[in-house]
């Protein structure tokens, strides 16, 4: 069934210039891209995008880490695309990220792991909102 879901280019992974190589493999697989821009996260939307990671031990680390730097926020369209862009993402922890993953190749630790992909329908479609307006999104 065809998806979309939500990608963030995390702040470290965009610092470190590697934007191009990561929407690069998302393309190669056969995702398509909908929506993009880049932005700064405020700490309003991080709380809003992160709200069920508030109160657990490194949601400050996390909120001050995704607000340090713009990112790149993308909405990606495919077959089954939530789950397949997980996949292709990789394991939250780089360590155990599988070889050829982007969390493998660009992520440095758990907290600055690169990428951020959408792990439900629900969640998809409440994250999508976040960051863009009906007309930013293309069929
Ligand atoms: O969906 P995913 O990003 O793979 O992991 P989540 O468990 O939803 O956590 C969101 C985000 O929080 C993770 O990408 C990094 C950070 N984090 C952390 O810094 N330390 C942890 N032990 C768990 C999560
Ligand atoms: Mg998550």
């Amino acid at each position: 069934m065809k998806e979309k879901t939500l990608v963030l280019i995390k702040p470290d992974a965009f610092e470190k210039n590697h934007t191009g190589e990561i929407i690069a493999i998302y393309e190669k697989k056969g995702l398509k891209l909908c929506a993009m821009k880049l932005m700064q996260m405020t700490k309003r939307v991080a709380q809003k995008h992160y709200a069920e990671h508030i109160g657990r031990p490194y949601y400050e680390e996390l909120e001050s880490f995704m607000t340090s730097a713009p990112l790149v926020a993308m909405v990606l369209e495919g077959d089954d695309a939530i789950a397949r862009v997980r996949e292709i993402n990789g394991k939250t922890n780089p360590a155990e990220a599988a070889e050829g993953t982007v969390r493998r190749l660009f992520a440095e630790s758990v907290g600055k792991n690169a990428v951020h992909a959408s792990d439900s329908p629900e969640s998809a479609a409440r994250e999508i909102a976040i960051f863009f307006s009906e007309i930013e999104i293309f069929d």
